[in-house]
């Protein structure tokens, strides 16, 4: 008999390398997806219809569409990775941040109580580097003290120790992710690296004249999303139910990912002034490129995220240094948002030609 997975959060960026993977590995895939006006699945468009992929709608404030996707399903595993995961974002909506991200977790948690799933049904909780916060110790391992900053983390520490707790009350297999940041060509285009890539192809491609950032100086280690996905599997397949930190090891600056990325899209960026008055310029034009705006300030931002992943590495065989690297990945976004602005233009181009076309009834 296959496993059964469910996956909340499928149709996000981790959710949907996930989906493939699973499947890869032979699973029935089931996911959880939100009804909304405009059906926005471009991440898992290409997993629809395969007889082992599943969809259900549901929503993770709805205990009700909770307990029944997972009494329908009696998933082996859970991945819950469903969450209102921008952390700017929180600052706007921490009311609705803290019933999806931390009682979401709990409506999980019951609800396999509920179906009697608890021996047999092993989750995964995705957790995160935001726990740490205003740092207390770099680089930030398991035993690190949390100190969540942003109405996100605080929803996602109440995720994190309610995993605990069910862990030791009821004995249940349900393990946290303590994962770094993590991007792709799949990531949400309002986070900074995504940002930044799409943002370089088009100034590259003459479609956008400036960049504006926030804090150039913060610090981040940033993996792969593809690779992080196998922790996640790797996580629930070890014999003991336990919390680990998934990172590379490495740490960067938002402006150290900006003077790649362009680089990459063949700009070659230097960065002069200070704080707000910061400014990256074109080398070789002289023309300012990227500006500082404090639209994207926070009221309390985590600056200086560093991982150590030495239990991931030692107790699941996960070496950050044979994946992906820093300037793979850089180099793998911007190649893909190249592409991206490229069939754009292509896509205008056609549409003036065609709209002029009719105009003259050169078409009907
Ligand atoms: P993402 O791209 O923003 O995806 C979030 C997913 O959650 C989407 O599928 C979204 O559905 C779904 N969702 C949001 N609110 C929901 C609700 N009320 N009910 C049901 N589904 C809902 O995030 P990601 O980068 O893949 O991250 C996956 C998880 O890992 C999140 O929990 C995030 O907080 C956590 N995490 C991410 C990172 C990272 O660097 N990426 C690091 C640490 C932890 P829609 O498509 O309908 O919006
Ligand atoms: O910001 C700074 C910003 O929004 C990174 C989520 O997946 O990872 C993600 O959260 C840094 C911050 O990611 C801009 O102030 C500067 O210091 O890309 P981000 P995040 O906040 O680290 C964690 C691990 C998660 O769990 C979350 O779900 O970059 N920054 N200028 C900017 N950030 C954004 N978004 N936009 C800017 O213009």
């Amino acid at each position: 008999m296959n496993k059964t997975a469910l996956i909340t959060g499928v149709t996000g960026q981790d959710g949907s390398y996930l989906a493939e993977f699973l499947l890869e590995k032979g699973y029935d895939v089931h996911g959880v997806i939100r009804r909304s006006s405009v059906d926005y699945r471009e991440r898992i468009a290409h997993l629809e219809g395969r007889p082992q992929f599943h969809l259900h709608y549901g929503d993770m404030g709805d205990s009700m569409s909770v307990l029944q996707i997972i009494s329908k399903v009696r998933p082996d595993e859970i991945y819950n990775l469903a969450a209102q995961s921008h952390v700017q974002v929180s600052f706007d909506a921490p009311e609705f941040t803290a019933d999806v991200d931390a009682v979401g977790v709990l409506r999980v948690l019951e609800a396999v109580r509920m179906c009697g799933l608890t021996d047999t049904c092993r989750i995964y909780q995705a957790s995160t580097s935001e726990l740490y916060g205003k740092v207390e110790e770099v680089p930030q391992n398991e035993n690190t003290p949390f100190h969540p900053y942003s109405p996100y983390a605080v929803a996602k520490l109440y995720g994190f120790w309610i995993v605990k707790e069910y862990r030791e009350a009821y004995g249940m297999f349900c393990c946290s992710g303590i994962l770094f940041n993590h991007e792709s060509e799949r990531r949400g285009e309002t986070f900074v690296t995504r940002k930044i890539t799409l943002a370089a192809a088009r100034i590259a491609q003459g479609k956008q004249d400036k960049l504006y950032l926030g804090n150039l100086s913060s610090l981040r280690d940033w993996g792969y999303a593809k690779d992080y996905v196998e922790c996640m599997w790797l996580i629930l397949q070890h014999e003991r139910p336990e919390d680990f930190v998934i990172a590379t090891g490495e740490q960067h600056s938002v402006r150290e990912f900006c003077y790649h990325a362009f680089k990459a899209a063949g700009i070659e960026l230097e960065f002069e002034g200070e704080g707000m008055e910061e400014k990256g310029i074109d080398k070789k034009t002289g023309k300012v490129l990227i500006e500082v705006s404090p639209d994207f300030y926070r009221p309390t931002d985590v600056v200086n995220l560093w991982g150590d992943p030495t239990k991931a590495k030692q107790q699941l065989g996960w070496d950050p240094l044979a994946k992906t690297s820093f300037e793979e990945l850089v180099h793998i976004m911007v190649q893909h948002d190249m592409h991206k602005v490229a069939v754009e233009n292509v896509a205008d181009t056609l549409r003036v030609n065609l709209a002029e076309y009719l105009e003259k009834g050169i078409v009907k």
